[in-house]
């Protein structure tokens, strides 16, 4: 009897372990904080966890600016005005924007446990409101990392 409880104690472990991996909602807005934004603009999660974009409103993207996704990993490609589940398997920094309004400013970022590709991501070219705006989403990054 006591074998028994500590295997359905085993096993109700084991699933609540797999059931840590989060969601995270990430809305694609023409109204938002920021006008055109991601929100929220930045994601920290875990490896295997997932980003799920919301199109609250339509006629927004999400897609892997280049130098911006870390060596390997697979590019965010979320078409338009379509919800989509992203899994993260591979650490780093993930910079995103919305093709039409990437000069607006609408652009994001997921981080993946850590931020070590952050210097690199830093050397892609940006300019006007998407260059201002990751300045903002970097500061936010660098603060969680104590710089
Ligand atoms: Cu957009």
């Amino acid at each position: 009897m006591l074998k028994f409880a500590g295997g359905a104690l085993a096993l109700f472990m084991a699933t609540a372990f797999s059931a840590t991996a989060a969601t995270v909602d990430v809305q694609m807005l023409s109204h938002g904080s920021h006008g055109f934004s991601f929100e929220p603009a930045v994601v920290y999660i875990h490896s295997g966890d997932s980003v799920h974009f919301i199109p609250t409103d339509k006629g927004h993207n999400a897609q892997s600016i280049p130098g911006m996704t870390p060596d390997g990993a697979q590019p965010i490609n979320v078409p338009f005005s379509q919800e989509k589940t992203v899994q993260f398997t591979k650490p780093g920094l993930y910079g995103y924007k919305c093709l039409p309004h990437f000069a607006l400013g609408m652009v994001g970022l997921v981080v993946v446990d850590n931020a070590n590709n952050e210097a690199e991501a830093r050397k892609a070219p940006l300019y006007g409101a998407a260059k201002r705006r990751f300045n903002e989403l970097f500061q936010d990054v660098d603060s969680k990392n104590g710089k």
